[in-house]
């Protein structure tokens, strides 16, 4: 393999992104802007699964456009400047993507992010880039990075931790490693005990990387700016044996403080595979402390153990100093970068007033809570549609007969046939072609004082009438004087003659269940005045449930009688009916759907059409009509 020993990157460096990384994208543009540079290093992103458009980014405190193509050769020919491919695609698409990188010439280095690439089309990569010349990062790998000039995805971790690191301007100490992890711990070693970092790449835990440990040290080499170079290897391959062999040839002669991981295999007695591919071994060569022992013969600075390997760093730079080789720089204050929002509140830093309020369901947490309760809790409880409305609207765990008596009330409220006004309308609208909740809403815009929205207002009425101690005639009285129907009575087809049986068997429930009955008694001594005059003017379903809701809320001992004054004046009641109805509005679209029933228009037979002219001669002389 010949040596490629150019400069990866610069303070110019231009990129395209693979794939919709949008916190990484906006994590190297952050560094971008801490390392002063003049401009963005994203200069586009590649997504094959949407068209061609613009997403937003904060460059400092300004926001910026970077612009997403469906096609690699159109974000190619718009930026023939970018010569670096960051690939985020996913382990089954990041060998066609980074194969057809490869056909494009301006294209000079590739790091692949994905880990799980099979084997053989990793070298099929690495052969093709080694044809074209191209430095291949990874796979399996966090990248790697260039302070003052460009950060791969996600290396370095966020920005407080790129600033800890002092990334945004370069040291003298470049860094070659497998673990993106353990490049970041790099990152800290090598600020706390040097001036920090030149450069560092993670080449990835496979056991074929796209470029080698030697590819970087090499370059690390020929590069003045570099004055040490640090070699995090591990246990596993023998990579390590090529910078044994260009030390002891002299190819590589700046001072090399190196570390294998896994020292600790020996302590077990059989072979351990540790957390990369490629991080076993199948030799004793290839054992950590052979590799350690190898590279102390050659000279390396190698520290007895990991924990000490910051403080070997700072002697092999401390003598570099005294002998002026390095000569640390005055440190200037990176540009500042305004807090993420989110990030900011996570550490207690700000507080905003919320916009919303809500009481009744979280889904922040590991689990959604309804009113509290874990929907676990709700199953393992068995609460069912009553205690989920219950919670939902009432915020409480209402007793067992409640929530049965809730459920009884959205079963014969459900549906009562097409013949009633929303239902009508649902039909209506199915048979003009119109979707499920477009049909849906058409029924239940239909709801309203004549049409099942009469509970609320009979829950008010009867109420009214019975806490100022009218007696039920009174309130008869008195309503027809004021020239106002009774909300709740009266019913198109049901009447004394042909009782509703939705009513008869929620009574009944009621009777039995409830702790008591005030309000429904005196409504059905009302409805006894109402139906002398007319068997129709029964106390209906809505005046039904909305009187016994009443008396429900205010006997189970769950509710101020406040509260439950409040739950009525804001409509909780007619809440009923909607839903229950709601599920007789979907059967019927589904029923028309499924009959194929074309659009409806209603016989002229059965519109009466009075013009106003036919008036005219009416009032002259009917008989001429
Ligand atoms: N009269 C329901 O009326 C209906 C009176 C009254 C005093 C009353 C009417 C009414 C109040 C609202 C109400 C819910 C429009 C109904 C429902 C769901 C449903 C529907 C279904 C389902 C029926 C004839 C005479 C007149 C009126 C007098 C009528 N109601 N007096 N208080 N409440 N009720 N809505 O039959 O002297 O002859 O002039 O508005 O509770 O929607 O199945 O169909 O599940 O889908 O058209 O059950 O009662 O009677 O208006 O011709 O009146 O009775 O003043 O007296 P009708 P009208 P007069 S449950």
């Amino acid at each position: 393999k010949s040596e490629r020993t150019q400069t990866l990157f610069t303070e110019k460096t231009q990129c395209i992104v693979w794939g919709m990384q949008q916190r990484a994208v906006q994590g190297m543009l952050d560094f971008d802007y801490v390392c002063s540079r003049r401009e963005p290093s994203v200069v586009a992103m590649i997504y094959p699964f949407t068209g061609d458009h613009k997403q937003k980014f904060y460059w400092g405190h300004k926001e910026i456009l970077v612009p997403v193509y469906k096609n690699m050769a159109d974000a190619m020919k718009k930026h023939p400047q970018a010569d670096v491919l960051i690939n985020f695609a996913s382990l089954r698409s990041a060998f066609e993507s980074t194969m057809e990188t490869m056909t494009y010439p301006q294209i000079r280095s590739i790091a692949i992010i994905a880990e799980g690439i099979p084997e053989n089309l990793t070298r099929q990569i690495i052969k093709e880039a080694d044809k074209k010349g191209v430095f291949v990062i990874g796979p399996a790998t966090v990248g790697g990075v260039k302070p003052g000039c460009f950060k791969i995805g996600n290396t370095g971790g966020m920005l407080d931790n790129i600033l800890a690191s002092k990334l945004f301007r370069p040291g003298s100490v470049a860094y070659v490693s497998r673990s993106g992890g353990m490049s970041n711990e790099l990152n800290n070693i090598i600020s706390l005990n040097t001036n920090g970092v030149y450069e560092g790449i993670a080449i990835g835990g496979d056991r074929y990387p796209g470029t080698t440990f030697m590819d970087h040290i090499l370059r690390y080499q020929d590069d003045p700016n570099v004055k040490m170079i640090i070699l995090l290897g591990e246990v596993g391959g023998t990579e390590e044996y090529h910078l044994v062999s260009a030390m002891k040839s002299g190819r590589v002669n700046k001072p090399v403080v190196a570390w294998c991981i896994g020292t600790c295999a020996k302590m077990f007695t059989s072979d351990v595979q540790f957390g990369h591919a490629g991080a076993c071994a199948n030799a004793e060569a290839e054992t950590a402390s052979a590799k350690n022992q190898a590279l102390t013969d050659a000279k390396a600075y190698v520290p007895k153990s990991f924990d000490e390997l910051g403080t070997l760093i700072k002697d092999v730079y401390d003598k570099l100093v005294e002998n002026g080789t390095i000569v640390p720089e005055p440190e200037q204050p990176p540009p500042t970068v305004p807090m993420d929002y989110t990030w900011a509140r996570e550490l207690g830093l700000i507080r905003k007033p919320a916009s919303f309020m809500t009481s009744i369901c979280d889904e922040r947490g590991q689990e959604l809570l309804y009113a509290g309760i874990p929907i676990t809790d709700i199953f393992k409880e068995d609460m069912g549609i009553g205690g989920v409305l219950s919670l939902l609207w009432f915020q409480r765990r209402l007793p067992k007969y409640a929530t049965k008596f809730i459920e009884m009330c959205l079963m014969v409220t459900a549906d009562h046939g097409p013949a009633v006004s929303g239902a009508h309308n649902t039909i209506v609208c199915a048979r003009a072609g119109k979707d499920l909740v477009s049909c849906l809403a058409s029924g239940l815009l239909t709801i309203g004082d004549r049409f099942g929205g009469a509970l609320d207002a009979a829950a008010k009425q009867f109420s009214d009438a019975y806490t100022s101690d009218m007696i039920p005639m009174e309130f008869v009285n008195n309503m027809r004087k004021e020239g106002k129907l009774i909300m709740g009575i009266g019913h198109r087809v049901k009447s004394i003659n042909n009782p509703d049986m939705r009513v008869v068997i929620l009574k009944e429930y009621a009777k039995k269940n409830f702790p008591a009955t005030p309000l429904l008694d005196y409504a059905i001594e009302v409805e006894k005045i109402t139906t002398s005059k007319k068997p129709n003017l029964i106390l209906n379903v809505d005046g039904f449930i909305g009187v016994a809701f009443v008396d429900l809320l205010n006997n189970c001992g769950c509710f101020t009688g406040e509260e439950a004054r409040e739950l009525i004046d804001v409509g909780a009641l007619n809440g009923l009916f909607v839903l229950g109805r709601s599920m007789g509005f979907i059967g019927h679209f589904l029923d028309q759907k499924r009959l194929k029933q074309g659009l409806y228009r209603h016989p002229w037979d059965d519109i009466s059409y009075i013009m106003p002219e036919t008036m005219g001669l009416m009032g002259e002389d009917t008989d001429k009509i």
